[in-house]
């Protein structure tokens, strides 16, 4: 075992996002995003629940930043709600100050912390959905993204030294317009939507997404960044292949292409300039094409590359010519091998197997492709098979979650000591149980148990300790 160190001043910490954990939908001002709505349809999630009073962390976030204290993290990646600021969204729509004061307080408590917010996790204004289709409608909602993220720039001024644009465009786009999972819950896949046309969706909604977030950028720079002193940045998440007959050469394409339709979609736009080539020889004209401005927009809109990542999969190659329906309903990705040995244990999730070495060799994929970026690891970590229903008791004692973050984190160190790997910080999936979108509270996440019939009370687990004790002893120098 090398000697892993990491920099005394690695910023590590834990993320949470706005919809998983405030609550407070209609108080203050604020409106519903498509998350509200996507709720009330029966089906969708697991136990009929939704984020109306999720962690009430808008009216605890004083005990979660202390929280954050208690269990010794330096950073807080958490997510701004539109909703909240721009209650309708658009760039004519009214501010909500009482919206805004909130992130404003939150952000003062947090003060010496690393405050590292997003503008952006999931939670689109309805209004904006319901009045061009939201990222459907490119001109309409790149004006209306900026417009929001100039008001949140503007507010923070230096206290924010990290933002993010986007979480997961690929979960935007593929759960949310494709395979119907998420909000808004199009199944452009499958039928023909009231607005767009089908299996074009997924293509246009990231081009969109794309474009906005290079616009937000380059205001940024020109405008915000010299004086405030901060970087700006996109988060897309990525989870290891393995070929499922690694002596298949198909198999083993697969795999390439798998990771080109996750992650280089959007990273090779902004690293290279345009989408990768196997998309577009799968695709033609569906994926839409980069004008000289847009390319000019896009490409080297990153100063640091944010990732999420979880596990591994298998993937074994389409027997036919596989379509964009195919891709877009990731039906190439599988779970076990011709023995039905599986990737890692079973977790909640059923797309969750850990598989540590993925993670390291993920990230010296990463950057390797785009020239050694900065890189912040924006989300890791697990949820437990059963969890939901064992004892308190047995909840706190979770020694598979410790298992997976001491194996995790020594994954990334080795990516960064041995491989040199320039990231900069980790921020563990969750400080606290959370919504945990179509699973509703059944799939727990945190490193915190949330009592949420015990009037909220919060109770770290055993694996908060474990990543406290990892990054105490490699945080050295
Ligand atoms: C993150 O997404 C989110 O950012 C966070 O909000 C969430 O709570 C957390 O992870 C835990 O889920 O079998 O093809 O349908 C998770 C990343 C990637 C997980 C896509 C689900 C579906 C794979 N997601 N994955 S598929």
């Amino acid at each position: 075992m090398p000697d892993l160190k990491l920099p005394k001043n690695f910023l590590w910490g834990y993320a949470t996002a706005s919809y998983q954990i405030e609550g407070a939908p209609h108080e203050d001002g604020r409106a519903d995003s498509i998350w509200d709505v996507f709720c009330r349809t029966p089906g969708k999630i697991a136990d009929g629940s939704n984020g109306d009073v999720a962690c009430d962390s808008y009216h605890r976030y004083k005990e979660d930043v202390a929280l954050l204290k208690q269990l010794g993290a330096k950073a807080y990646r958490f997510s701004i709600s539109w909703s909240r600021v721009i209650p309708h969204g658009g760039r004519n729509d009214p501010i909500n100050k009482a919206g805004l004061q909130y992130y404003v307080d939150l952000v003062d408590e947090l003060h010496a912390n690393g405050i590292i917010p997003m503008l952006f996790h999931w939670d689109l204004p309805q209004t904006l959905h319901e009045r061009y289709g939201g990222p459907l409608n490119q001109n309409e909602y790149v004006q209306d993204y900026v417009r929001y993220a100039r008001v949140i720039f503007e507010t923070f001024g230096s206290k924010v030294k990290h933002w993010i644009t986007y979480n997961e465009p690929w979960c935007i786009s593929i759960l949310g317009y494709s395979v119907g999972q998420f909000a808004p819950g199009h199944t452009s896949d499958r039928e023909k939507n009231a607005i767009g046309d089908s299996a074009i969706e997924p293509w246009k909604v990231v081009h969109s997404l794309l474009v906005s977030h290079g616009e937000v950028v380059k205001m940024y720079r020109d405008e915000f960044k010299q004086k405030d002193g901060g970087q700006i940045g996109i988060t897309l998440n990525g989870d290891w292949v393995m070929p499922w007959d690694k002596d298949d050469p198909l198999d083993v394409e697969a795999c390439e292409r798998k990771l080109e339709f996750s992650i280089a979609w959007f990273a090779d736009p902004i690293y290279k300039g345009d989408y990768p080539a196997s998309m577009r020889k799968q695709l033609g004209d569906r994926l839409p094409k980069f004008t000289e401005a847009e390319h000019a927009l896009v490409k080297g809109s990153n100063d640091f590359y944010g990732m999420n990542h979880y596990c591994a999969n298998y993937i074994r190659h389409k027997k036919t010519d596989a379509t964009a329906e195919d891709f877009a309903g990731n039906l190439d990705l599988l779970l076990e091998d011709k023995n039905g040995t599986p990737v890692g244990p079973e977790t909640q999730s059923p797309w969750l197997q850990p598989c540590p070495q993925g993670f390291r060799k993920l990230m010296k994929w990463i950057s390797d492709r785009y020239g050694r970026p900065i890189m912040y690891i924006t989300e890791n970590g697990t949820s437990l098979k059963g969890e939901n229903d064992m004892p308190v008791e047995q909840i706190l004692e979770d020694d598979f979650r410790a298992q997976y973050f001491t194996d995790y984190i020594s994954a990334m160190a080795e990516a960064v000591t041995i491989d040199h790997v320039d990231c900069r910080g980790y921020m563990a999936w969750s400080l606290m149980d959370n919504f945990e979108w179509a699973e509703g509270y059944e799939t727990r996440f945190g490193v915190t148990y949330v009592d949420y019939n015990g009037g909220q009370k919060r109770h770290p687990k055993k694996s908060a300790k474990t990543v406290a004790q990892l990054f105490g002893d490699m945080c050295r120098e």
